[in-house]
């Protein structure tokens, strides 16, 4: 099955100048040589061109140009022929039903990149990079998904794995000599070994909560009493007018979310309706709305009018918010004295993670708007943005689930030694160990995996 010629069109439908037919398999070239003329399978990598017809009915369907990629140097690691053609509706889809008439067969969501990884071109984790690569709204996504697809990941599990492996090295020796009391390796050795791994474990660990925030999108979810302005500001840290404003307090009745980038990453940002005891039976429902997505928030943005002090109820519901809110005073155009001092605070700074802080915004005159921003960025971010470029991120539940796994079966190690378990059988959580760590990068994948992974690829990747 994995030999068949597979065919797809890997760029997007539509009008476009060119689009792009990929053709894979083993006998990808023969298949090819059906379909174009002429046809240079000898000299890979060089661009020809050429016309394509239809195998059977010999009618031209376009004017091509086509790269023939060798067996092991192509992206899918097997025989490779890439062909552009005109885009548009019709051109491309005439070219795949000649290349499918000749002996190929459409290609499943993702099956380049499965076959990439199976052929040992790809590992898992670089597949899932180009994935995320592919999906990538915000420069930082970008960034965390091309260092995934630099084995940026890989490499940092591949040295965990080592350590593991260099543990069972250790212990190798109790095995093979379990009367000794006193082996040449001492216990202190290995727990102090298992003790750096189990550190360096945590510390990856640690960027799973911002890394699945990267892959999708930090939840700012903007609250405050009703006409405090909250749509306004929202309206304008969008740049566009998606919420109603109104003078009416209880405008907005229901949450609002869209996709926005802030400082280069990636938010969700929710307008709500205002938080107050309502009589109105549609604004109540909102209110709940509101109150759920605030549970489900990364970060709350909370709004005041300039020059008024935040109602007793107010300072209750924000100190028990648990995610890092950022207080704004609205309406900072109306004139209120005493709070241009405030304007010192407007360089967004790292430091102030968890804190609750203040700046004074106007959504009529884009005061402080772009601070709010960065503000946001910074608090959602804190890790990454201290972190940088070069650092690893846990960007899946898969990535998080298989460290724990392997973490857990070091404790259990420690566990099974300190209990006197025989060095052999307490030896076999290292191993679990090794194996939940090869399953991430994929050097040991169950077919379940791999069906998951690229379960949300599309055709033609
Ligand atoms: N001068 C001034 N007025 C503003 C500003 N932002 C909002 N307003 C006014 O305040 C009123 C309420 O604005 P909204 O954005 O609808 O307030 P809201 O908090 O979403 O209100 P609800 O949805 O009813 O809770 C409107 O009349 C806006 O024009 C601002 O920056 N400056
Ligand atoms: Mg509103």
């Amino acid at each position: 099955m994995l030999h068949d010629v597979i065919a797809a069109v890997s760029s997007a439908s539509g009008r476009a100048a060119v689009a792009l037919v990929r053709v894979s398999g083993r006998d990808a070239r023969s298949v090819a040589a059906r379909v174009l003329t002429p046809f240079r399978p000898d000299e890979p990598r060089r661009v020809w061109r050429g016309r394509a017809h239809h195998p059977e009915s010999r009618e031209v369907l376009d004017d091509v140009l086509y790269v023939v990629y060798a067996d092991g140097a192509s992206y899918t690691g097997e025989s490779l022929v890439e062909i552009w053609c005109h885009g548009g509706v019709l051109v491309q889809v005439e070219l795949l039903g000649a290349l499918c008439a000749a002996g190929a067969r459409p290609a499943e969501p993702g099956e380049f990149t499965r076959r990439a990884v199976l052929n040992g071109k790809l590992d898992l984790l670089q597949a899932e990079a180009i994935g995320d690569l592919v999906d990538a709204t915000a420069p930082a996504q970008r960034r965390a998904a091309l260092h995934q697809l630099d084995r940026g990941t890989s490499s940092r599990i591949d040295a965990l794995r080592e350590r593991v492996l260099a543990i069972e090295a250790l212990v190798s020796y109790d095995i093979d000599f379990p009367e000794e009391d006193d082996g040449p390796v001492s216990p202190e050795r290995v727990t102090a070994a298992l003790q750096e791994t189990t550190t360096a474990i945590d510390d990856l660990l640690a960027t799973a909560g911002e890394g699945t925030r990267l892959r999708d999108g930090a939840l700012c979810v903007i609250a405050g009493l009703p006409n405090t302005g909250k749509s306004s500001l929202f309206n304008a840290l969008l740049g566009e007018d998606r919420a109603i404003v109104t003078e009416i307090p209880g405008t907005t009745r229901d949450a609002i979310e869209v996709p926005a980038v802030f400082g280069g990453f990636p938010f969700r940002l929710v307008d709500t309706a205002g938080l107050r005891a309502s009589e109105d039976r549609i604004e109540r429902l909102g209110v709940e709305v509101s109150r759920r997505f605030l549970t489900a928030a990364d970060v709350v943005l909370y709004c005041v009018e300039a020059g008024q002090p935040l109602a007793p109820t107010e300072e209750v519901f924000l100190s028990s918010l648990s995610v890092p809110t950022l207080v704004v005073h609205t309406k900072g155009d109306q004139g209120v004295r005493g709070l241009e001092a405030t304007d010192d605070l407007v360089g967004a700074t790292d430091d102030f993670v968890g804190a609750t802080d203040d700046l004074v915004v106007s959504a009529h005159t884009g005061r402080g708007i772009a601070a709010v921003r960065e503000r946001l960025a910074a608090l959602a971010f804190h890790g990454l943005r201290v972190a940088g470029n070069g650092a690893p991120v846990l960007t899946r539940e898969r990535h998080r689930a298989a460290l724990a796994h392997a973490r857990h079966e070091l404790e259990e190690f420690q566990r099974s030694r300190g209990s006197g378990l025989e060095a052999a059988i307490a030896a076999t959580h290292l191993r679990a160990a090794v194996t939940a760590l090869e399953g991430i990068i994929g050097l040991i994948t169950p077919a379940d995996v791999l069906a998951r992974v690229f379960a949300s690829f599309c055709v033609g990747k």
